[in-house]
């Protein structure tokens, strides 16, 4: 085991050689490194380091997955079962808390169970769950006493909420949990009654809009409190933005609802089919938040409620058969699924 001292906000190990890389600190003395003392006390983010993707795990070790429930087209794409087949999984679908209060979540527990069976995924049961709910936690602490396992350990994409829910179970108030993504770059390990558990660096997820903006600009982009949805009728032709991100057009001949689900801080205006390119080709003077290059996917959508999820900024429903255009950040990523939740 390492001696080396450790940041006690995101686990790198501290250095006094390069200011640009993680754990940079003037003193081995401090508790925090350079980039976690400016995150926490003035709320900033340049750099980026994203840790080591994949981490060793024991044999016996029990897994506890977390994902958001904004990450869920991507849920079981990560197959960490074929790193460690020997442990334990247990899935954790965190951030509930977001969706509407109305949301069915019945309904939702059933559709990802679904999805498990589909991709053969091997787990011991699946919790829908909010890390900042007292009572949701009391319950995951009496759950996870019950195992033999010794090592625990959670992991997940990057901001699903690994370290809040590490903090809650633990009582440990040093690690930090933000919206930065990546910010937990080495395991931070805490005890948990006889156990240990062990907040791993987030997995990396391609095409979040983290990998394209600045942390100040997509800080307030990710949904952070109860989603209130937003809902649009399109006529034939007609569009909706999302800040300057995104638009999403009704190509079909019907007109088309459309229910959005994304943070109350995300602009949204209507707008026509045809003004989408002029308007981008105007975007420093358009909008607020844009990016340089876009690309265009027209996509078909078969009959029944569909979702289509913007990246790590929320989803989209819609009842097809319809047509639809989206524009947005070239890179981005953008998925179709049936929808999982009402
Ligand atoms: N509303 C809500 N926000 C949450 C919940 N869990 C985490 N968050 C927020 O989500 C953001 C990311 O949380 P972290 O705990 O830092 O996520 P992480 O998985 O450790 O992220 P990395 O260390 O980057 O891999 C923070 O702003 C948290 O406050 C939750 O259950 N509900
Ligand atoms: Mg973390």
């Amino acid at each position: 085991m390492s001696t080396a001292t450790k940041c006690k906000g995101c686990g790198a190990v501290l250095q006094r050689q390069k200011p640009d890389m993680p754990g940079y600190v003037l003193s081995l003395e401090h508790l925090y490194c350079q980039a976690c003392y400016r995150l926490l006390h003035y709320g900033e983010a340049n750099s980026h380091f994203h840790p080591e993707d994949m981490p060793s795990l024991a044999k016996d070790a029990l897994i506890v997955m977390i994902s958001s429930v904004l990450h869920l087209d991507l849920l079981f794409s990560h197959p960490v079962y074929r790193y460690q087949p020997k442990a334990t999984y247990v899935y954790v679908i965190n951030q509930i808390d977001l969706l509407p209060a109305s949301t069915n979540l019945d309904l939702l527990l059933k559709n990802i169970t679904r999805k498990a069976g589909l991709h053969h995924v091997p787990y011991q049961d699946i919790i829908l769950m909010s890390a900042n709910n007292r009572h949701d936690i009391d319950a995951f602490k009496d759950y996870l006493k019950r195992f033999k396992q010794q090592d625990i350990y959670l992991l997940g994409v990057q901001n699903s909420g690994k370290t809040t829910l590490f903090k809650a179970l633990s009582n440990q108030t040093e690690a930090l949990a933000f919206k930065k993504a990546g910010l937990t770059q080495q395991a931070l390990t805490a005890p948990f009654g006889s156990k240990t558990l062990y907040d791993m660096p987030g997995l990396y997820q391609e095409g979040y809009i983290h990998t394209m903006l600045p942390y100040a600009t997509y800080k307030d982009l990710i949904p952070d409190r109860e989603i209130k949805p937003r809902v649009y009728q399109l006529q034939p032709g007609h569009a909706v933005f999302l800040e300057g991100l995104i638009a999403l057009a009704n190509t079909g001949k019907d007109m088309v609802s459309v229910v959005l689900y994304v943070s109350r801080l995300v602009d949204i205006h209507r707008t026509n089919q045809a003004r989408i390119v002029p308007l981008l080709d105007d975007r420093k003077r358009q909008f607020r938040v844009h990016v340089d290059a876009y690309a265009e996917r027209p996509i078909r959508l078969p009959a029944g409620k569909q979702q289509i999820t913007l990246a790590d900024m929320g989803m989209v429903h819609l009842t097809g058969p319809a047509h639809v255009t989206v524009t947005y950040p070239k890179g981005m990523h953008l998925s179709l699924t049936e929808a999982l939740f009402q």
